[in-house]
């Protein structure tokens, strides 16, 4: 009895919490204008969403899933620690489509927008690792959860760039997702290891996993650019992942303006002075023109 009703409790809640996310219409994009070239410190905090019309599937659409495992399940040290060939499968998958996909009209109207205003202070935070924010051109780029393109040694912690198509012989032509296959035959002696002789350690991802922390750097400059900033642009993220979810509110909750750009309102969009409900690749390069 008791489940049932705590089920039925839950049912409601959603509903109402849909009901109230999805009454948020799109705000008065002028007055954001005039907030916005007042501002003299601009954060842009990015997550999946504006990679989507790259072609990169993001969490909550079809990139939630690879074969049959969930994304996240495999995001995880323990993941890597029992399965590192199927770790590095999936990575591998991700390195490649990323590699093939361009930055869209969001990603350039963010880098347009910081090369054109160098008497501003302009910070990307993304939590994406596919690297299109640098392949766009924007400069001061923080990236939380680290990059595709970086190795890190498991023995002796070196961070290396890695932008080899394949990284090792052995991934080559591996990683489809449409495969009906448990696990990965590949061997651990054949995926990437450390180039020093005298380590030789396994390599993986230079990327965070659930249950990892920040590196301090990267979390003491995003906390640093998050406190004096004027105006946030969340753009493409769904807000559920911590800490990332977590600077937004904070900056609204002491007063800056934060204008959120999405499909659709998240857990976070009360919080928040603008929304703009739409395609990022066309609602930004709006919400940045002069
Ligand atoms: C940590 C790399 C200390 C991997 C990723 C409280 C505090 C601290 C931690 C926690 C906490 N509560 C829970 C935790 C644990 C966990 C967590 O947050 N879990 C969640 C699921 C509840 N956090 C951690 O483990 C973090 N570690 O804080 O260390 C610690 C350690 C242990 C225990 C406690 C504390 C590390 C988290 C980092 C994990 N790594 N990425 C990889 O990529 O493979 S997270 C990954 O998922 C992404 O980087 C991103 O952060 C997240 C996905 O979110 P989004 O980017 O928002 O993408 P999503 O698909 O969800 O949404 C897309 C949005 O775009 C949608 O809203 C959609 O509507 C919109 N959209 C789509 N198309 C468009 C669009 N918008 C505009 N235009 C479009 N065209
Ligand atoms: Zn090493």
């Amino acid at each position: 009895m008791c489940i049932n009703l705590l089920t039925t409790v839950k049912r409601k809640l959603l509903t109402h919490a849909h009901v109230i996310m999805a009454a948020r219409q799109s705000s008065d994009m002028a007055k954001f204008k005039e907030t916005l070239k007042a501002a003299k410190n601009i954060v842009f905090l990015s997550g999946a969403g504006i990679s989507a019309e790259s072609g990169i599937p993001t969490f909550r659409g079809a990139g939630g899933m690879w074969r049959k495992y969930q994304s996240a399940s495999l995001a995880t040290p323990e993941a890597f620690g029992t399965t590192p060939a199927l770790v590095w499968e999936f990575y591998h998958y991700r390195r490649e489509v990323a590699a093939k996909a361009q930055p869209n009209a969001g990603h350039l109207a963010i880098a347009q927008y910081e090369a054109k205003h160098p008497d501003k202070t302009v910070t990307v935070i993304t939590q994406n690792v596919d690297g299109l924010h640098a392949r766009a051109g924007t400069k001061n780029l923080l990236e939380l959860h680290g990059s595709l393109y970086k190795t890190r040694c498991t023995k002796c912690k070196e961070v290396l760039v890695n932008t080899d198509s394949p990284i090792c012989k052995a991934l080559e032509n591996r990683g489809a997702p449409e495969v009906d296959q448990v696990g990965s035959d590949i061997p651990v002696r054949d995926l990437p290891h450390c180039r020093k002789p005298e380590c030789k350690g396994l390599l993986r991802p230079h990327i965070v996993w659930f249950g990892e922390s920040l590196e301090s750097a990267v979390l003491e400059k995003t906390e640093a650019a998050m406190a004096s900033c004027d105006v946030c642009l969340v753009v493409g993220t769904s807000s559920v992942v911590y800490p990332a979810a977590m600077f937004a509110p904070a900056a609204a909750a002491r007063g800056a303006a934060v204008a959120e750009f999405n499909l659709e309102p998240t857990p976070a969009t009360q919080a928040f002075s603008y929304y703009f409900q739409g395609p990022c690749g066309e609602t930004l390069p709006k919400a940045l023109a002069d």
